[in-house]
């Protein structure tokens, strides 16, 4: 481990430069998220999208999936990893952006005890699948891109998504989206009643996810129960404890920062942070990177300010490593 924390890994992610500061891709982010929270040492191989299929040709990189409109023609996606730590000359090769987290998970495996390192931010991380919780963040994923992710957005913001395109992933971008849909790029993007409906559906389903979130409510106010007890000398020792291991006291303590207050309570699990809040937060990343800012105010009014409060408490993970290759 360096000085700065970092862990002196050998890591290489594979991931897409855009025209913005910031790359935006869902998928590459959620793996750059955990790789941050991990405090991971890796630097980055920008490989714009018209190039992705060679570059992974030739370091070995499998596919993901088949090429839409064909039978058998492998789909090469980003992101993906070489991890060089344990080897440098028969490194562990990935693609695919859970099956990377869970080698991730398996190999710098985060500590259980220290759960809420998550909203203090002072100690190591915590398990992004917490035992017993793997089937769970399996079905939130699956939920995340089937109602979030792959139903409206594409109508929405297919133009954005375009327009964040290197100029040579414009074209290959184009070419690929005219020949799926039968029209023009211009005309994929619903208009008119098509798009409000469109943004009702979005705002659905990020209103069911809101629904389901809040059932972790029942237990953080049971949490607040106990806490209060303690705060009244019931059980001044536990209290002591509990303080000594969070670094934060419920957002009560003085030194407690707003931010953390914030996110105490709003992580998918509840109180700490897990695999699922870096799936959903790839996409709000990827949502504020194309989205016009009246669009951006709008998503984050949705459920009480949710979707932004996850944003900004995802923020410290958000750093791009300076150390890039080309
Ligand atoms: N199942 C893959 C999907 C990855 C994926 O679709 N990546 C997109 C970027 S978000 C990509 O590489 N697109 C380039 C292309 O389709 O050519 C994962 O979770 O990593």
């Amino acid at each position: 481990m360096s000085a700065s924390g970092t862990l002196s890994t050998e890591i290489t992610l594979f991931d897409i430069p855009t025209i913005h500061p910031k790359p935006n891709s869902p998928n590459t982010w959620k793996v750059r998220l955990v790789l941050n929270y991990k405090n991971l040492n890796y630097t980055t191989r920008w490989v714009p999208s018209s190039e992705i299929q060679p570059t992974c040709k030739a370091l070995g990189i499998p596919p993901t999936g088949i090429k839409f409109g064909t039978k058998d023609e492998p789909h090469y996606t980003l992101p993906a990893i070489i991890d060089y730590t344990r080897s440098k000359t028969n490194p562990v090769i990935l693609s695919d952006s859970t099956p990377i987290i869970e080698y991730l998970e398996k190999e710098y495996p985060s500590k259980e005890e220290n759960f809420d390192s998550a909203t203090s931010g002072l100690q190591d991380p915590i398990p992004l699948f917490p035992r017993g919780t793997r089937a769970f963040h399996a079905l939130m994923e699956n939920f995340i891109a089937n109602h979030i992710l792959l139903s409206n957005i594409p109508r929405l913001y297919l133009m954005g998504i375009y327009h964040g395109k290197l100029p040579a992933d414009q074209i290959d971008f184009r070419r690929r989206m005219e020949n799926r849909f039968g029209k023009p790029l211009e005309e994929i993007e619903a208009r008119g009643e098509a798009r409000e409906k469109a943004w009702k559906e979005l705002e659905e389903a990020f209103g069911k996810l809101d629904t389901f979130l809040k059932k972790n409510q029942l237990e953080l106010e049971d949490d607040k129960n106990s806490e209060l007890l303690r705060s009244r000398g019931h059980a001044k020792v536990e209290a002591k404890a509990t303080t000594a291991h969070t670094g934060a006291d419920l957002g009560n303590s003085p030194e407690t920062k707003d931010e953390e207050k914030v996110t105490n309570c709003d992580w998918v699990m509840g109180r700490r942070v897990s695999f699922s809040d870096f799936v959903l937060c790839g996409i709000l990343i990827f949502l504020r990177s194309i989205c016009e800012d009246e669009d951006w105010k709008r998503i984050t009014s949705w459920n009480g300010g949710r979707w932004g409060k996850m944003y900004s408490a995802c923020e410290r993970w958000m750093t791009v490593d300076s150390t890039t290759q080309l």
